[in-house]
């Protein structure tokens, strides 16, 4: 702590807020934008870390789940998705939508093996609406009871609420009986009306995405958030995204991680959009940790941000790398993320972990802990 304020002695603005993380003081949104214009990465990482540290000692979360994606097509045309070529390109488009079926079948696959969750999300498919997940969903919970199922971003709830003609409360809580337990954090992107007009201008708005998420938290049922970041905005917006999930999490204490996303420009309409580097993700991540002090767990999402990059990332305020993904998660890799067709067997999750010292521990979809894998010796 001593090396560290006397590090950051010359900027006076850096001591103040290497001591407010210290005392377990708020940061405020003027504080947030400095340390992204003026924190350098080793400081940035010595103040994660130690709030990692404090809340989570070496802990590492993962959990054991595979994804389904129903449906590529979609009816919005975010500028950043692989998928929404399918509006301009119809004729000529790879577009898949699996049956009802298949998706039980998928689900079948699974039987006997101790996987816990199932993450469902896609396109917003103009025919698949609220009634049809509502069904969707009552049905694997008759395959398998046991399964969590964290399923639907808030653009496609906001979408199927609107079809249906019911409030976000009324439409979360058919889906919550027919036995949803969660939602995932996406299509939050960035909430600032002017950037999220350029990128996603179609879709449900950053002030319906958020009473989307208080929907959700109000009838029980806890969610991530996500943020888009490394495209067209700057710290000012990140920052202001991130400062209203933490007023909401000051209301609700409904959300159980931050996920911040990398920008992947491949295959979509800001190719021209420069990615950028491992330096400013670093940054990104740190500062998350320092800024949310009320969200219990920053994830990396490895299949986007790479394999090596999430074990670096562990020294930088993430405490959770998601799970064994078993997927073809095409909305990223038809973007360009790291993996191409990302699953991680638990052998090399836990192998990932310990290489940099860390604490496996499996998870479930709520946090709670399953197994500590620190004295496993897992072959790979
Ligand atoms: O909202 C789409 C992102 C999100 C690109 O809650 C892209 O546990 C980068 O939110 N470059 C959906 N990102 C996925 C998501 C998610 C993933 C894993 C875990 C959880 C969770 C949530 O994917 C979208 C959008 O922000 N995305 N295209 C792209 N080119
Ligand atoms: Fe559709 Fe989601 Fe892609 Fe936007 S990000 S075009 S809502 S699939």
């Amino acid at each position: 702590m001593t090396e560290l304020l006397e590090y950051s002695a010359t900027d006076s603005q850096l001591k103040t807020i290497a001591q407010k993380v210290y005392r377990q003081e708020r940061i405020t949104d003027d504080e947030g934008i400095y340390l992204f214009e003026h924190g350098e990465l080793s400081y940035l990482g010595a103040l994660a870390n130690s709030i990692r540290e404090r809340r989570h000692g070496n802990k590492t979360y993962f959990n054991k789940n595979f994804h389904i994606e129903p449906t590529n097509i979609c009816v919005f045309d975010c500028k950043f998705c692989a998928y929404s070529k399918y509006l301009r390109e119809k004729d000529d488009y790879d577009a898949w939508e699996l049956s009802e079926e298949d998706i039980y079948e998928a689900i079948k696959a699974y039987e006997g093996k101790d996987i816990t969750e199932v993450h469902i999300v896609g396109g917003v498919h103009p025919k698949m609406g609220l009634e049809y997940f509502k069904n969707l969903i009552e049905n694997i919970k008759v395959i398998r009871p046991d399964l969590h199922v964290k399923a639907f971003t808030a653009v496609e709830l906001d979408y199927m609420c609107r079809k249906a003609k019911v409030s976000y409360e009324e439409g979360l809580t058919i889906l919550k009986d027919a036995g949803q337990g969660s939602l995932p954090g996406g299509g939050a992107e960035i909430f600032d009306k002017e950037i999220r007009e350029q990128i996603s201008k179609d879709k449900c708005t950053g002030e319906e995405w958020l009473a989307m998420h208080e929907a959700a938290h109000n009838v029980g049922m806890p969610s991530n958030a996500t943020m888009l970041y490394g495209h067209i905005e700057g710290p000012e917006h990140l920052v202001d995204h991130m400062s209203k999930l933490r007023a909401l999490q000051d209301k609700t204490n409904g959300f159980n991680a931050f996920i911040p996303l990398k920008f992947r420009n491949g295959n979509n309409q800001m190719s021209h959009v420069k990615e950028q580097s491992v330096i400013h993700d670093f940054k990104v991540y740190a500062i998350a940790r320092i800024f949310l002090d009320n969200f219990n767990h920053i994830k990396a999402y490895w299949p986007m941000i790479g394999r090596k990059t999430t074990q670096s990332l562990l020294a930088f305020g993430v405490n959770d790398i998601d799970g064994t993904v078993d997927d073809s998660t095409k909305i990223y890799s038809m973007a360009g993320a790291e993996e191409q067709k990302p699953v991680m067997t638990t052998e090399q999750m836990v192998a990932l972990i310990k290489d940099v010292s860390r604490q496996p521990i499996e998870r479930d979809s709520v946090y709670n802990e399953l197994k500590d894998y620190s004295e496993e010796e897992l072959t790979l």
